[in-house]
């Protein structure tokens, strides 16, 4: 399938997902991210796809929702037709991992994309905010929620109440991205680093996201006893037989795709 407002590649095992709107700065659109969340499932059915890359531009990830698509709604239009809801949280939904390479901007919808990604590499150019307040509204795809977990109340609150920008390293300090990397190099080392995930256990990885996301979800308690069951379910797969005769017989374990 073609697509108009993304760029969509399968380098080796692994999907890249370029958003394409250079004169919005990537503003998310209603037709980006239909296209977004069409290339996702699309990916997710793909077994030659083990990980999943999403990227913008040098200059900006994405800077939020399209602000002059949704400038003249009015509450009724966006609460009958649940405005901007479709596809949104298909990022999340991914089973597959996905990572989000951040250069430039992300703002507003944009950095509550990347906050639904498994992990975030942020090029050192990387700005992420929650701007809304500054056009009269607040962040509405999850920021409230994701960013408060990931970098605390006090952050949280000063960004989303003055929509300040935070850069990449002060976003590594405080646990919002995991690697900073020269903006020249953001997404070989993406895709490099999504290609040493797409060659692990399929099911393994997919457990992973299963069991890591599931401590946003549930007490310490239930989350340790679910991860247990996990564990015990991956004695179930032939990948744990292959990876750890492989340990053993000192050699590199060959992995199936399901
Ligand atoms: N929407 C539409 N166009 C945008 C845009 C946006 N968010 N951001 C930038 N653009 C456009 C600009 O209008 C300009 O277009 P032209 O005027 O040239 O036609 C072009 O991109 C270049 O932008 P600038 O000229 O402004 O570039 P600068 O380098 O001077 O400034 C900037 C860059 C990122 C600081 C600035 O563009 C900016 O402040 N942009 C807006 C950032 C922002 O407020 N973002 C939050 C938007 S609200 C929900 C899901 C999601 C959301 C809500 C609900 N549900 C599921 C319910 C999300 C809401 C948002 O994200």
């Amino acid at each position: 399938m073609s697509y108009e407002t993304i760029i969509v590649e399968i380098r080796d095992n692994v999907g890249l997902i370029t958003f394409n709107r250079p004169d919005a700065l990537n503003a998310l659109s209603i037709a980006l991210v239909g296209e977004l969340a069409d290339a996702l499932r699309a990916m997710e059915k793909n077994s030659d796809v083990g990980a999943i890359v999403l990227t913008g531009s040098e200059k900006a990830f994405a800077a939020g929702a399209d602000i002059k698509e949704m400038q003249s709604k009015s509450w009724p239009d966006t609460y009958v037709d649940d405005f901007i809801t479709d596809g949104w949280e298909q990022v999340a939904a991914c089973r597959k991992p996905v990572i989000a390479a951040v250069a430039g901007f992300a703002l507003g919808g944009g950095c509550e994309i990347a906050m639904m990604c498994d992990f975030i590499l942020a090029a050192d150019t990387a700005q992420f905010g929650q701007p809304e307040i500054k056009i009269g509204v607040w962040p509405g795809a999850g920021g409230s929620q994701r960013l408060t977990r990931l970098v605390g109340k006090s952050k949280s609150m000063e960004m989303c109440l003055t929509g300040r920008m935070m850069g990449a390293e002060e976003a590594e300090r405080v646990g919002l991205v995991s690697r900073i990397i020269p903006a020249a190099e953001l997404v070989e080392e993406a895709v490099s680093t999504a290609q040493k995930i797409a060659v692990m256990s399929r099911p393994a990885t997919m457990m992973v996201k299963d069991v890591v996301n599931r401590a946003y979800e549930t007490t310490l308690a239930e989350g340790v006893r679910y991860e247990r069951r996990m564990f015990q379910a991956s004695f179930g797969t032939p990948d744990q037989r292959e990876g750890m005769a492989a340990f053993v017989e000192k050699r590199k374990p060959v992995f199936g795709k399901s």
